[in-house]
């Protein structure tokens, strides 16, 4: 941490739906740690942000909900801006990338790569939509990964594997405008010349060297950070298209011949929109944003979700450097993703906890979602969010680990002091909260605290928030077992000068708290603010303050400090709370399901409609007998690929039934199964076997079978009418 200043950024969110959980604990969350913290060391640092409002993403949901792009994004932007300040996640300033200004940056940049001359035009031959008349890239267009087989991937990403794609490698690729096979069309494009910037990339990535100046330290990189960029660096790169054929998005410059009908691909603007957001925030504040954009004292750190790595390491960096005079990513701590309750989040299957939506119906408690998030933040690997582990979290550690020592601190100084800290004999022995064993004395007490917040302070500049939570909780922790071990309540009469020491102590700790639990759970630390009667946080050196005067053993709050009457910081969450979430989720996905089923069936309807048979009398339907059954045995047939031999339970009588059904069913799969029989069907014989009747199946245009059945655990042998 010597650089002068910091600019941070998150990755700006697609303004085409709402912010989920998965989103928080992946970029905003940890990147609104790293910039509380360095706030509170007195850091130089601007933290910025803004919806990214351009690229397929909006378009294609400005067309499902058959509006523009325009009112998708500026919908989109409000909330997801406003839900950012329900969870206090403390941006600078949270722009957009339709503003003007975003626009002008973005074309300047174009400009001067066009000059530069690290563009190569080219007509290539991309999929375009006959039936629409449109050229499909990136999300315009899904196929199957090559990577991961994953059958739903992007023409720009799998969001399965998370890795990168061009249309041209999806297997399969289908318009996702029309669902028609798309077909090739020339058409001219300018394409940087990543091929040109490998080279330096990977020395720079792995050494952390560029332009012969150590920039940074390639170990400090996250692993799976450095591994991704390698991975894609071993496969060589390509020159890549850096413009689209749309009509929404920043305009190619006008006076670049062949300008028209151009827009910058998504991914060369977004990121600029960091650029322009500190170009905003500057005028807003009358500063300058060059030095955070080109000085060699500032450190640039990218807090991105594991899927925005290439563009952040390698496309990016290229650019910026083939714009030249801007600095390089110092860091680029990358997290993996969150899953929910054993599934992975997912926006179009509505799998997630919607922040917004969380901050509504567990009004009060953001804290407690930033708590669970950074606990479970998949820094090196994926991880899981669960409602039974976040209300079992919640409970006993925010409840009965942190909540309780404040409150026990806060509860005995009113009823033994009115709340008044005394003078203590900072002589006077106790035993310390950090054992028991040993014999605890004031000052070096506050030492040791000190020593715990420095460690708490590095873990989070090594991006190790996990780690940085868990010592701040061990804080909490040694409180509490220093009012256990000392049992102030016990000894208050015998010894109550041993008693005052212990209890401001405890004071001391909780100051420390107020302090320290500022990135994490930043409406917390205000309220302990409030309980400790001291004044609101500055943001600006409090916990470089705090440190100072507890390594020279000195205490944070002084004597005849008064103090406020103790609140609840946290309470318990019942489980109904946790049962209504679970329950919503559920319905969530039910609901999803159904409409999806109805969707493909109208679909289907609109493929594949069959000639109706000719009209036959209520005569010659009454002639069927139908009837329930339920599959008892099932087997394959020896020579037939098609047939499985099953026997069916009519509930007065027992069928053998051959079933061309082999080749979508295996025999374990049917028994059990309730069918619907038409029981006076002639028997017939197949394979030397009597087949004494018929199973009625649905089919679907892709020669899927599904069992037309009774509801489950329906009466064998009843008729169907
Ligand atoms: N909007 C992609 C995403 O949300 C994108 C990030 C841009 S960061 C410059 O995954
Ligand atoms: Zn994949």
């Amino acid at each position: 941490m010597s650089k002068k200043r910091y600019l941070v950024t998150a990755a700006l969110p697609y303004a085409n739906g709402p912010l989920h959980i998965g989103h928080l604990a992946g970029a905003y969350l940890p990147a609104d740690i790293f910039v509380r913290y360095l706030r509170l060391m007195g850091k130089d640092v601007v933290f910025v942000c803004g919806s990214d409002e351009h690229g397929a993403a909006i378009t294609v949901k400005a067309r499902k909900e058959g509006t523009t792009p325009r009112e998708v994004v500026d919908k989109y932007h409000a909330i997801l801006r406003d839900t950012f300040q329900k969870i206090g996640i403390s941006f600078d300033i949270y722009h957009r990338t339709s503003e003007p200004l975003h626009h002008e940056t973005s074309q300047d940049f174009f400009r001067k790569l066009f000059e530069n001359k690290e563009f190569i035009e080219e007509t290539t031959e991309q999929y375009y939509d006959e039936t629409v008349g449109q050229f499909l890239a990136d999300r315009y267009i899904v196929g199957a990964c090559p990577v991961c087989a994953n059958p739903d991937a992007y023409g720009d990403q799998c969001e399965k594997c998370g890795s990168s794609l061009s249309p041209t490698d999806l297997i399969e690729p289908k318009s996702m405008l029309s669902g028609s096979v798309p077909v090739k069309r020339p058409t001219k494009h300018w394409f940087l010349r990543l091929d040109q910037h490998e080279q330096w990339l990977r020395v720079w990535i792995n050494t952390g060297v560029a332009d012969h100046k150590q920039l940074h330290n390639a170990s400090d990189w996250k692993n799976h950070v450095v591994g991704q960029c390698n991975s894609w660096l071993d496969q060589g790169l390509q020159p890549r298209a850096m413009t689209r054929d749309l009509d929404w998005g920043v305009d190619v410059p006008q006076e670049i011949p062949g300008s028209e009908g151009k827009k910058l691909y998504v991914w060369l603007d977004a990121p600029i929109g960091y650029i322009s957001a500190t170009k905003q925030w500057a005028l807003d504040h009358g500063k300058a944003w060059e030095p955070y954009w080109k000085s060699d004292d500032t450190a640039l750190i990218h807090f991105i979700g594991k899927d925005n790595i290439v563009f952040h390491c390698l496309i990016f960096p290229a650019i910026l450097k083939a714009h030249g005079g801007f600095i390089l990513p110092e860091n680029v701590p990358a997290n993996q993703f969150l899953n929910l309750e054993g599934r992975k989040l997912s926006t179009s299957k509505n799998w997630a906890v919607w922040v917004h939506e969380y901050c509504e119906e567990v009004a009060g408690q953001e804290d407690v979602l930033r708590y669970n998030m950074i606990k479970k933040m998949p820094e090196q690997s994926d991880s899981e969010f669960t409602w039974t582990g976040f209300q079992e979290t919640n409970n006993n550690e925010l409840v009965n680990n942190l909540a309780n020592f404040v409150n026990r601190v806060l509860v005995l100084n009113q009823k033994y002091y009115d709340g008044v800290l005394p003078r203590i004999d900072e002589n006077c022995l106790f035993k310390s909260g950090w054992n028991q064993e040993t014999e605890g004395q004031y000052n070096e007490e506050l030492r040791v605290l000190h020593n715990k917040l420095q460690e708490m302070g590095a873990a989070i500049e090594r991006y190790e928030l996990r780690e940085a939570l868990r010592i701040l909780m061990e804080i909490s922790s040694a409180g509490n077992a220093l009012l256990q071990f000392n049992e102030p309540w016990k000894t208050v009469k015998d010894d109550p000068e041993m008693v005052k020491v212990v209890l401001n102590l405890a004071v001391q700790y909780v100051a420390a708290l107020s302090v320290a639990t500022r990135p994490f759970m930043p409406f917390s630390a205000d309220r302990l603010r409030k309980m400790l009667n001291l004044g609101p946080l500055q943001d600006n050196g409090d916990l470089l303050d705090v440190l100072n005067e507890l390594v020279e053993g000195n205490p944070i709050v002084p004597a005849h400090h008064a103090l406020n009457q103790p609140e609840h910081l946290f309470s318990r969450i019942p489980d109904e709370v946790i049962d209504q979430q679970i329950a919503k989720l559920t319905q969530q996905d039910a609901a999803k399901m159904q409409t999806e089923s109805t969707a493909a069936a109208v679909e289907t309807a609109e493929i594949n409609h069959t000639p109706l048979a000719p009209e036959i009398q209520f005569d010659d339907f009454a002639k069927l007998d139908l009837r329930t059954g339920a599959i008892l045995t099932a087997e394959k047939m020896e020579k037939s690929k098609k047939l499985l031999k099953l026997s069916v339970d009519l509930g007065f009588e027992t069928r053998t039934i051959l079933s061309g059904i082999a080749e979508h069913f295996s025999p374990e799969e049917v028994v059990g199964q309730q069918v619907v029989i038409v029981a006076n069907l002639a028997p017939r014989v197949m394979m030397g076997i009597d087949s004494q009747g018929m199973s009625l199946m649905a089919d679907a245009p892709d020669g899927k079978l599904s069992f037309v059945s009774p509801q489950q655990g329906w009466m064998n042998g009843r008729g169907v009418k």
